[in-house]
């Protein structure tokens, strides 16, 4: 293919309620989109990372930065090498040299997959090896004021049809929420997420959660400690499951081996795009560990590509992957919806969805143009 150019802009659209985390809270979503313009077709991509540095290190204005004056420099330069054979798999060797920067290594990959896909005519789903046609779906839940308002925002989940609900957690806001919502909603799919707000200190404490049968906890303690998780995961019997920790394919086999988790999240931004996640997927499957698909918060364009990977055979358990309108009134693209609590995988070309154009302007706080060609 030739990539004639790439469009970065600077989305922002506000979520229909502000979502809290043990690291904070967003209202807006501050979203990179990019546009990977070919002679043959254009692609899309998002970048998971948002306005701060506060679920990792990268932020969106960091990622524009990224682009602009590393990646998209070392894409032209391949593409120079390679001509018309440049395709989406010399996307992640070109910007390899670049240490880390995965959630925006991600976006500029998956928008010259999509543009490769669309002009070959093949959907997301079928290029990555998708084996159904719909996927269970769970909801993630905020930190709330008060658990009145928690217990409300699972029932409307679970009326909503959610197969599973996750609720977020931090230090003080645990085992109180997790009980309040068992006691009221009794046996349903249950997990929780720290967002790495704890420490091996409170071991102790985290094993009150056992008394719950929850499904998993995820991402206790920091994304480097992953002893700590390998000696929480022998103190008590919830499964953990990894989000943070898991850059990479090696950085998954790392954790397995060490036992420090029994379930991955994969999020394909995280651990630098579609494909080392189909990567990471393949190495849990060899190992017998069950994959889910973790969220970013994303607008339809990200959502695509995340609900075509959960698609995936060893994805067997329901992700993040929520409704559009979970987080926004409007969304980029057409709406995914909710039915019987799956969303149905996009068979159209590429992502299968497109921004619609003139939501994308509203939407648009700062855009530039990168030329490509010669
Ligand atoms: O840890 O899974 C997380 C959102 C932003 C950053 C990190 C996380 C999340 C979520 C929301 O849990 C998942 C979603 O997109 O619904
Ligand atoms: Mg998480």
């Amino acid at each position: 293919m030739r990539l004639t150019g790439v469009e970065t802009r600077v989305v922002e659209i506000p979520l229909v309620s502000p979502f809290r985390t043990s690291f904070g809270t967003e209202t807006v979503r501050q979203v990179l989109v990019v546009r990977a313009v070919t002679e043959d077709a254009e692609g899309w991509g998002e970048c998971g990372a948002s306005e701060s540095p506060l679920y990792s290190s990268e932020y969106t204005t960091g990622a524009a930065v990224m682009l602009e004056r590393f990646f998209l420099p070392a894409i032209r330069t391949a593409q120079q090498a390679l001509g018309d054979d440049f395709a989406s798999q010399h996307v992640s060797p070109a910007l390899d040299a670049f240490k880390g920067h995965r959630l925006s290594k991600s976006a500029l990959e998956t928008a010259i997959l999509d543009a490769q896909l669309r002009a070959q005519g093949v959907s997301f789903a079928s290029a990555l090896g998708a084996v159904r046609d719909s996927v269970p779906c769970g909801v993630s839940l905020g930190i709330t004021d008060t658990i009145d308002q928690l217990l409300d925002d699972v029932a409307a989940s679970l009326d909503a049809g959610y197969l599973r609900i996750k609720l977020k957690i931090e230090p003080g806001w645990d085992i109180g929420a997790v009980r309040a919502v068992r006691e009221r909603f009794g046996d349903i799919d249950l997990q929780v997420d720290a967002n790495a707000a704890y420490r091996r200190s409170d071991i102790r404490l985290l094993a009150g959660l056992d008394a719950f049968d929850l499904t998993l906890l995820e991402q206790p303690l920091p994304a480097d400690d992953l002893l700590g998780h390998a000696a929480l995961a022998r103190a008590i019997s919830t499964p953990i499951c990894l989000d943070e920790s898991i850059t990479s394919a090696r950085a998954a086999a790392a954790a397995i081996e060490l036992g420090a988790c029994s379930i991955v999240n994969i999020k394909p931004g995280r651990v630098g795009g579609y494909l080392e996640a189909r990567r990471v997927h393949d190495l849990c499957a060899a190992h017998e560990i069950p994959v889910w698909c973790g969220g970013m918060l994303e607008t339809g364009i990200g959502r695509a590509a995340n609900v075509a990977l959960a698609a995936l055979p060893g994805f067997t358990m329901p992700g993040d992957t929520s409704a559009s309108e979970r987080y926004y009134a409007t969304d980029l693209t057409e709406p995914f919806r909710l039915v019987n609590g799956r969303i149905s995988v996009p068979q159209g070309h590429g992502l299968g969805v497109t921004p619609i154009a003139e939501v994308l302007e509203r939407f648009t706080v700062r855009r530039a143009w990168h030329p490509l060609s010669a």
